[in-house]
């Protein structure tokens, strides 16, 4: 492919790396790739397995008489297919730059997969340590100058190839030191690689949201040519629960001449590939003008603007069909439909007919596009979810904020004058919207293609539990049915405490949800979380002082029945260890939370007898206050969630906490932002509302 008008001689490298780290495709997927590249007009593949052993752990081995057979068809396949097969090595791990032994072991391989018929290399020297052994310290000015060198003695030797890549340590804007344009590194590239070599880069950062024609001017001119944007946008490697089948996004097609090429390394599951390839393709074959018109061209002329909203519905209406192959023996063939609606199931001739009086058979309706563009939006890329399930995100917000038909609802009803027709109204949608993904669900798991399906299983599976507890929670807020078990039982199912050690990890630490894609903090505003010390007594009483009224015309405190909390706030009972935190902004201390992990001598104190099934259940108390002018809850939430976790380690069951009703801005916090429940406690005073989670 060449690109840009009157750029005929300029070749521009497109098409895709497996770079990814975990299990490397396999050479019938890799064939099945190229077959789609040609079709789709990308002309390169660039082969970096990261977890392949010989391409990095064990670069120095000989592939065996067995792998050089599988390499060799693998070869020849894309080049039928005319996909210029690029075979990446990297050595970086424990390479010594130095040693003349080490450069001919790895000349010696890249002879081998030469014979093998590639014409293609690169070498990478991204993911490795920075610091250099002595001989390498000794021999070299720098890192950069020992790359170089050795890069430029492996591209010599190979007989200087047409496509040759270098992919260096400091790979993106966010690893370079101090900046783009003072790093020493990136100079020392820009200046010592020879200038057949293309450099490789991910933008500004491993997986870059953006990537704007100035930040490729500026690398550009550092590196002294234009780069090959290797594109982590769909790769998923690093989190085991996402995937990524939104389109190309994000990249101006005003890059396209400002570019050596584009390769993009997208998730470890091969089929799901299919959007990220397709879209790629359609964005390389935009033209960077924005397709405008050209009054001569007639009706005929295509428009040839990228937009990421029309390549994704074409990509997808192309894989459609694919879900409906069947791919396996025994698999339910399609039905020979010549309908445009395909059919999923046929009754074969032997197919089992039921009589009169028994079960009709089950049929499985067949996949939508419409269902598969609700996957692609529950699934779509690393900084943006898709349209519908940022709706349902905004709906189950919406919902939760005025509170239901239960019992927070009449309090927020009473402060607020909410009616409750639109929460129904908005509740039944958001059900709606559940049901789509469940009905989605079912017909996917009955695609004829079970491996395009047993790629995306997990996935489907976890989003669909998601959405069923959100499902659930919602029914609860509007008074049908209990509150999900998994939610509030003292035993749930595993499936209702979701994500293993690393779930438990995440959940422990303070800044768990602060990178959430929908509620995302101000940025302007910073705030510092730490330990209460005693010297902070004054100021968390002052803040408990100041927030006492916060209904604004509701009783002055000293004529208000105490709460239980009130004795930890005053300062009159101390926090149990670890159990406080306060918060800073510029102004100072804006915020507290503090916890007793046994609540009995609490509710002694204010000589309230709360039933011991109450502190059985939910033994532990906690009391978050925060000034009114902090309006961002991320930073209370990381409080409450630090507290709960270290309530947890200390055996304790479950939490309470107790809230005036005029506290609607408290009440708020807890319903959106926590998981404490409304629960009774017998014997509280009418204006309290008591909330409780268990642990
Ligand atoms: C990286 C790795 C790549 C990995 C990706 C996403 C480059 C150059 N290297 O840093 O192998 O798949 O992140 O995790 O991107």
């Amino acid at each position: 492919m060449t690109s840009g008008p009157g750029s005929e001689t300029r070749r521009f490298i497109s098409g895709v790396v497996e770079g990814f780290y975990g299990r490397p495709w396999t050479m019938e997927q890799r064939t099945e790739l190229f077959k789609r590249q040609q079709k789709w007009g990308l002309n390169t593949y660039l082969y970096a397995p990261k977890d392949d052993y010989k391409h990095r752990t064990y670069w120095r081995d000989l592939y065996s008489a067995e792998e050089a057979g599988q390499l060799i068809a693998l070869i020849s396949a894309a080049q039928r297919h005319g996909v210029d097969f690029v075979y990446a090595i990297s050595p970086g791990l424990d390479v010594t730059f130095s040693n003349p032994r080490e450069v001919a072991a790895l000349k010696r391989k890249l002879d081998q997969v030469k014979d093998f018929g590639c014409r293609s290399f690169s070498l990478l020297f991204d993911d490795i340590g920075t610091e250099m052994c002595p001989a390498d310290k000794r021999a070299f000015g720098s890192f950069a100058h020992a790359q170089v060198a050795v890069t430029n003695a492996a591209y010599r030797h190979l007989g200087e190839p047409e496509t040759f890549l270098f992919c260096p340590t400091d790979y993106c804007d966010a690893f370079c030191t101090p900046s783009v344009s003072q790093s020493s590194y990136l100079h020392t590239v820009g200046q010592k690689l020879l200038p057949g070599i293309d450099v490789l880069w991910t933008g500004p950062k491993v997986v870059s949201h953006k990537i704007s024609v100035e930040s490729i001017v500026e690398v550009s001119s550092v590196l002294k040519r234009a780069p090959v944007i290797w594109d982590n946008i769909h790769a998923n490697d690093y989190d085991p629960q996402r995937l990524f089948l939104g389109p190309y996004k994000d990249r101006p097609t005003e890059l396209i001449p400002k570019l050596k090429g584009v390769l993009t390394n997208p998730n470890c599951e091969f089929y799901p590939n299919f959007v990220a390839i397709h879209t790629l393709a359609t964005w390389c074959k935009s033209s960077p003008d924005g397709g405008q018109r050209d009054a001569d061209m007639g009706d005929e002329a295509r428009d040839t603007c990228y937009r990421p909203q029309d390549a994704l519905s074409l990509a997808l209406t192309d894989w459609l069909p694919e879900f409906l192959i069947a791919d396996r023996p025994g698999a339910r063939p399609k039905e020979d439909s010549s309908d445009v609606e395909p059919v999923q199931t046929g009754v074969g001739e032997s197919s089992y007919v039921p009589g009169p009086e028994e079960n009709p058979l089950y049929t499985a309706a067949p996949l939508t596009l419409n269902d598969l563009k609700l996957l692609s939006d529950l699934f779509y890329l690393p900084y943006e979810h898709g349209p519908t399930a940022g709706a349902m995100l905004q709906e189950l917000d919406w919902l939760q904020g005025h509170g239901g038909a239960g019992e927070v609802a009449r309090v927020y009803a009473a402060y607020r004058g909410d009616g409750t027709a639109e929460w129904r109204a908005r509740a039944r949608q958001f059900d709606d919207m559940c049901e789509a993904v469940v009905q989605m669900f079912n017909r996917l798991s009955n695609a004829s293609n079970r491996r395009i399906l047993y790629d995306l299983y997990d996935y489907i599976c976890d989003i669909k539990s998601g959405v069923g507890l959100a499902r659930a929670h919602v029914k609860a807020l509007g008074g049908q049915g209990q509150p999900p078990a998994q939610l509030v039982s003292d035993d749930p199912e595993p499936w209702g405490f979701r994500g293993g050690l690393s779930g438990e990890f995440q959940r422990m630490l303070p800044c768990h949800g602060n990178r959430d894609l929908f509620r995302r903090p101000p940025v302007t505003q910073v705030y510092c979380i730490r330990p209460y010390c005693p010297e902070d007594k004054d100021q968390v009483r002052r803040i408990f002082k100041a927030t006492q009224c916060p209904g604004g015309g509701a009783a002055p405190s000293m004529m208000q029945p105490p709460l239980i909390c009130d004795g930890l706030s005053a300062g009159e009972l101390p926090p149990s260890p670890q159990c406080a935190l306060v918060m800073e902004d510029g102004g100072g201390v804006c915020g507290y939370a503090l916890a007793l992990i046994d609540a009995k001598q609490a509710a002694a104190e204010i000589q309230r007898t709360v039933r011991d099934a109450v502190l059985e259940d939910f033994p532990s108390l906690v009391t978050v206050r925060v000034l009114p002018h902090v309006t961002d809850p991320s930073p209370a939430k990381r409080m409450i969630g630090h507290l709960l976790s270290c309530i947890r380690s200390n055996g304790s069951r479950g939490a309470f906490c107790e809230l005036r009703q005029s506290d609607w801005r408290m009440l708020n916090f807890y319903t959106d932002a926590t998981s404490f429940k409304p629960i009774k406690i017998a014997g509280a005073p009418r204006d309290v509302v008591a909330m409780g989670t268990t642990l």
